[in-house]
């Protein structure tokens, strides 16, 4: 097909939509409009994995998945010799997230292949759709663990023995969901990841633009913290005989506060869990564990961020007479994505006419650990009020549709070598 007629093609707008919609019935949190809970593994991600296998195989896409439960959807290409194109992104949610961060890569991916099966298009590369088991790091920290395993930064044995709350290992939800594979995750190579992904931040929808191509990934470093005290009579204790452990905690939380805050516009902190014990409200708890999420779009803002934590929890030590334990769970510095990948979703976008900007990512995604392995990018859609892992997350069908034609045109692009 000459390169015009490609040039030319364009998916289904309309298909992508209603793929979207239907599969937002796997996970809907009953009595909200949007709102999606399909955590890892869970019943509501196995029935969308179903689905996601489906309807690959509906149109002719061989299906396999490695030892961590990762999807691999192939579609032969022109020269077998040649690796695989990956498109991939993530089927799984947070526990109050929305119907688009994650699956809207993935089915993406599905309609770029529908597209060319509809058209009778044989790519040069394979070209494989991924879901990658456990992006949201939501009930198996660290999050991104299965791209990591690939990628080797984590061994499959560290992946599979991490637990949820209730003590249920990685491997032991893997094996009830049926998608254990045999392939060793990482076992065959990929000639590029693209990933195509909600902005989940402000900025697109702040500046009118309709694409973002993405150069990176911020730093992102995960933390848990317990504060041991001791529990006593919430009535016959003195307050000066106390050691409060949520009162340090509280304390400490303020500091993680104040240390992303500390760098206007490049630090953040978050703490998302902060729980109290033994919970009963008329004993002053004795011990608290809470998680922080530091980032950073460099390594020394981090450090800098990380060594401020430190001296906040050595001085509530002296000063309350708890003790502080500082465990990191998680370390991801900022990555650079390909040049060259980058510069086909350029090309693609200015060729289809849509306004775009390059940023980073604020956000982690499984492109960051594909990056290691292989030339990877990603593309940004805006979404409403920059709003995610949020039930409220939103963005209109154009906004889909846009994004998935830089994606099939940038994959086309980079099939033929156009851009190199
Ligand atoms: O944590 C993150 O940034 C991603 O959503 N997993
Ligand atoms: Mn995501
Ligand atoms: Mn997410």
């Amino acid at each position: 097909m000459t390169p015009t007629r490609l040039g030319d093609l364009r998916i289904s707008g309309e298909r992508l939509w209603a793929s979207l919609c239907e599969t937002a019935q796997f996970g809907a949190i009953p009595g909200t409009d949007r709102g999606m809970c399909r955590i890892t593994l869970s019943d509501e991600d196995i029935a969308v994995r179903r689905w996601f296998v489906a309807a690959c195989e509906a149109v002719g896409m061989s299906v396999t998945t490695d030892q961590i439960g990762t999807i691999y959807a192939r579609r032969p290409g022109s020269d077998a010799d040649l690796a695989p194109i990956a498109i991939g992104s993530h089927l799984d949610t947070q526990p109050t997230g929305g119907r688009f961060d994650g699956i809207l890569g993935v089915l993406a991916g599905l309609e770029l292949v529908r597209t060319l099966h509809d058209a009778g298009i044989t790519t040069r590369h394979p070209i494989e759709v991924i879901n990658w088991t456990n992006e949201e790091g939501a009930r198996f920290a660290p999050a991104m663990v299965a791209s990591g395993v690939f990628a080797g930064e984590f061994t499959l044995d560290h992946a599979l023995a991490q637990t949820d709350r209730d003590g249920v290992t990685l491997g032991e939800a893997l094996a009830r969901s049926g998608f254990a594979g045999d392939e060793l995750p990482g076992g065959h190579r990929l000639a590029a990841h693209f990933e195509l992904h909600i902005e989940q931040g402000p900025v697109l929808e702040a500046e009118g633009l309709e694409i973002g191509v993405v150069s990176g990934v911020q730093g992102i470093r995960w933390y848990d913290v317990t504060v041991r005290g001791q529990t006593c009579h919430a009535g016959t204790t003195p307050m000066h005989l106390r050691r409060d452990a949520l009162h340090a905690a509280a304390r400490l939380a303020l500091a993680v506060d104040a240390i992303g805050r500390s760098d206007p516009g490049a630090s953040l902190s978050t703490i998302g869990l902060f729980q109290a014990y033994p919970g009963s409200r008329n004993t002053a708890p004795g011990e608290v564990r809470l998680t922080v999420d530091l980032r950073h779009p460099q390594v020394p803002g981090l450090d800098t961020m990380e060594a401020a934590l430190r001296r906040a929890i050595e001085a509530l030590q002296a000063e309350l007479r708890v003790a502080i334990t500082l465990t990191p769970v998680w370390s991801s510095p900022p990555v650079e994505f390909d040049p060259d990948v980058l510069s086909a979703i350029a090309a693609a976008t200015r060729r289809l006419g849509y306004s775009h900007r390059t940023m980073q990512s604020g956000a982690g995604h499984d492109s960051v650990y594909t990056a290691r392995v292989a030339p990877t990018g990603m593309i940004f859609v805006p979404c409403e009020q920059g709003i995610s892992h949020n039930i409220a997350e939103n963005i209109t069908p154009a906004q889909a549709e846009q994004g998935a034609n830089v994606l099939l045109q940038a994959v086309l692009d980079y099939d033929r070598g156009a851009n190199a």
